[in-house]
């Protein structure tokens, strides 16, 4: 699958209401319409609202008022603003990846994508059952590492998450492997709770790391679309990812969110989530993207 073939309800939508929308002239009408019809798409009011700004003064610059340049004008807009937040510069090796999120976004599944991507470019991985909270959270890691054929740090419920990762570090460290990817718990019995476990598990592999450097990787699932952002705006408590992996963008996801994720948190995407299986993971482009979406 490529990034075009993903957001294809967005696409439709957003561009048949600027069509629709188009009487012939670009007037405050049609701003507001269009403005609409992004905030529908998942995009946050202000980021929406910063786009069209972008447009109109392109359009003004320009002097043109057909349909198709209003739409491309939007689509430059858009990508002005993702390329105004950093971009992912990749993981220097060896790494550890501490990939959070909350249940169901497809942390686990994400991971086998991970580790089937940088197993395929010649790196040797590791995976860490660290979400010790969910029965069967475990297996479900044990099933794809045995797949891939990667070593894997398994768990029991209920067992220290920290002292999982310090283990998988300690033997990370022995067998020097490039990318060592630990799971952790999307619930614990209460949020404050998984904030500080979260912050902990960070902390334990920074300060047991050694030679790995630690990323913080944030998984957000394109189908609960804003819903995504106080999840993102929690975890930036505790420490800023380093990196946002955008789920589910094959369904009918809106692709908002990842415009909200580069204006209102600067944290680059890296990698999308394209279907359910290990080979489904595409490198994230701005501009294929905000050509996917319009
Ligand atoms: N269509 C689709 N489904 C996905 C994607 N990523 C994960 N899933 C599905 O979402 C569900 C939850 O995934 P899981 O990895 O268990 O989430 P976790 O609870 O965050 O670990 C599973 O049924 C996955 O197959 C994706 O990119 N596209
Ligand atoms: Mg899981």
């Amino acid at each position: 699958m490529k990034i075009r073939d993903t957001f294809l309800g967005t696409k439709k939508s957003l561009t048949d209401r600027i069509k629709e929308a188009f009487g012939g002239a670009i007037d405050d009408e049609l701003y507001d319409n269009i403005t609409e019809a992004l905030i529908l798409g998942d995009i946050p009011y202000e980021t929406a609202e910063k786009i069209m700004e972008g447009a109109k003064n392109s359009l003004k610059r320009r002097q043109m008022s057909d349909a198709d340049a209003v739409i491309g004008a939007v689509r430059e807009s858009m990508l002005e603003i993702i390329n105004n937040s950093p971009a992912f510069g990749g993981f220097e090796f060896p790494c550890i990846l501490l990939v959070m999120g909350v249940n169901g976004v497809g942390k686990t599944t994400t991971i086998a994508k991970i580790a089937n991507y940088y197993q395929k470019r010649g790196k040797s991985l590791m995976l860490a059952a660290a979400d010790t909270f969910r029965a069967a959270a475990g297996e479900q890691l044990e099933i794809w590492a045995e797949r891939l054929n990667v070593p894997i740090v398994t768990s029991v419920t209920g067992q220290d998450a920290a002292s999982v990762i310090f283990d998988a570090i300690s033997s990370a460290g022995a067998r020097k492997v490039d990318m060592l990817i630990c799971d952790t718990a999307g619930r614990l019995q209460n949020k404050k709770n998984l904030m500080e476990e979260l912050n902990k598990l960070y902390r334990v592999c920074e300060r047991n790391g050694g030679a790995f450097h630690t990323y913080a990787v944030i998984i957000a699932d394109a189908m609960t679309g804003r819903s995504n952002l106080d999840q993102i705006e929690e975890f930036s408590n505790i420490k800023k990812p380093d990196t946002v992996i955008v789920t589910k963008t094959d369904g009918s996801a809106k692709g908002g969110v990842i415009l909200a994720i580069a204006d209102k948190f600067r944290i680059p995407v890296s990698f999308l989530g394209v279907g359910e299986t290990p080979e489904d993971l595409v490198e994230f482009d701005a501009r294929e993207y905000v050509n996917a979406i319009i």
